[in-house]
């Protein structure tokens, strides 16, 4: 069998193969360049004053070590515009990302900066099956989110023909998909099971769909859950990984040969910290990922702590491309519960989930502190098929999801399961934890 599940394409072999010294001396140039446009920025001018750093200092990417770190909070601290660093006229675009807090935070975007954007998105759809001749349905939200408007440029640059869905209304999404004779899907792996779902609760068989490909992004999934999505759908499914602050989707995505997602290691310089010490940590060694942009210009961003907790592969890939990988995410750090002081991430009791047959990876957790003591809680949804008035049949599949899920986090949750289709349904990214135990500082 060959070692791609579809052919191997590269959209731009010079920049995606390039030796990996030639890229160095790209990446020092850039990040000088980078230094220079980070200037025009209060907060960096500031911090760069404070560590004696020039763009003349800049010599090689070690020069990244000195460079001062970018935090959510600065961002927003900054509200609305203070990390941009061009007058206003030469803004194409501003997007925002949903902060917790209320106040969104806002990035901006020149004419250059959507271009690059376009391509970086191209690059990953290309590595993972888009060519000119299909025809794509984009289910992310249009708006202020990237994922539609990034997906869209990408498309667009590969010269392939875009739906531009958006998100929402899932049966209208469900006639489109097969009226128009979609063979490529994109949205979040959450909406994509969502779908499958009611693709087949609408009665509609496999066959009516010309559905073959899925770029999925966007929340942390996993390995198990796409093999799920796969099935239901009878697709080839790849991961893409962004966020606002960087540029959107673009940042990393999957080849055909699948050993994680290729960073566009041209415009964004990754590093991998250990986020106690913030020292990097091995390769191979999960840490939080922390990214520099090299090549943006109404928003460029220098070590900005991402809080996603993911490893970092530098080993050569069949594919050719000659770019560092990182690992599927394991999930925010924010996302991360602490119970009885064990940390546990929602992607590890989907994976468990996922290991027992009859239950569908609809979950919800839901953490209370009844004394002083911490309680997990997991509802989990039956598949229709299973679901039985059988007590005995029940309190099995109960106990051993309990066991997958103490075998993989090494904590006992107590086990709800709840009837099929009662559970929330989320149309971009899921939330699976409801945290009521009031641990606020
Ligand atoms: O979610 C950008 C995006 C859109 C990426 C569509 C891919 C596809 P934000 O809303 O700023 O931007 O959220 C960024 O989402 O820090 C991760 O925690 C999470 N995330 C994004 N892609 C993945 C992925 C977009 N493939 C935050 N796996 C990031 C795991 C992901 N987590």
């Amino acid at each position: 069998m060959s070692q791609f599940v579809i052919p191997n394409r590269i959209f731009d072999p010079a920049a995606e193969c390039m030796p990996c010294a030639d890229r160095a001396g790209l990446q020092a140039t850039h990040l000088r360049r980078t230094v220079e446009q980070a200037q025009k920025i209060p907060f960096y001018r500031r911090k760069f004053a404070e560590k004696n750093i020039s763009p003349d200092s800049i010599r090689t990417v070690a020069d990244l070590q000195r460079l001062p770190l970018t935090t959510k909070q600065d961002l927003r601290e900054y509200y609305p515009f203070g990390f941009f660093a061009v007058p206003q006229a030469q803004l194409a675009r501003i997007h925002a990302s949903s902060g917790t807090t209320g106040k969104p935070t806002f990035v901006g975007y020149t004419q250059n900066d959507l271009k690059l954007w376009a391509n970086l998105c191209a690059r990953f759809l290309v590595a993972g099956g888009l060519t000119s001749d299909q025809l794509v349905q984009v289910s992310f939200g249009y708006g202020l989110f990237t994922g539609g408007f990034g997906l869209h440029g990408g498309i667009e640059r590969v010269g392939a023909a875009v739906l531009p869905a958006s998100s929402g209304n899932t049966q209208r999404q469900i006639l489109l998909l097969r009226d128009a004779g979609i063979n490529t899907l994109i949205c979040t792996p959450s909406y994509a099971l969502n779908l499958a779902e009611t693709i087949q609760a609408m009665g509609i068989r496999r066959g009516e769909l010309a559905l073959r490909f899925a770029h999925f992004g966007g929340e942390p999934w996993t390995e198990e859950m796409r093999r799920t999505i796969e099935e239901e759908l009878g697709i080839h499914a790849f991961n893409n990984y962004g966020l606002s602050e960087i540029i959107g989707p673009g940042v990393a995505g999957e080849c055909a040969a699948r050993t994680g997602m290729h960073i566009q290691e041209d415009h964004f310089l990754v590093e991998c910290l250990n986020p106690e010490t913030l020292e990097p940590v091995a390769d191979g060694e999960e840490g939080e990922l922390v990214i520099t942009s090299l090549t943006k210009e109404a928003c460029p961003i220098i070590r900005y702590r991402t809080r996603d907790l993911a490893r970092l592969y530098r080993d050569s890939c069949p594919c050719g491309r000659t770019t560092m990988r990182m690992s599927w995410v394991k999930g925010r750090s924010d996302d991360m519960m602490i119970i009885r002081g064990v940390n546990v991430f929602p992607t590890q009791i989907e994976e468990a989930l996922l290991k027992v047959d009859g239950t569908a990876p609809h979950f919800m957790i839901e953490l209370t502190r009844p004394g002083n003591l911490d309680e997990a809680v997991v509802k989990v949804e039956m598949r229709q098929q299973e679901f039985s008035d059988k007590m005995e049949e029940m309190h099995r599949l109960r106990d051993r999801i309990g066991r997958e899920i103490t075998a993989i986090t090494g904590l006992h949750f107590n086990v709800e399961l709840v009837a099929p289709n009662t559970l929330e349904r989320f149309t971009g990214k899921a939330k699976r934890v409801n945290d009521l135990r009031n641990l606020k500082p």
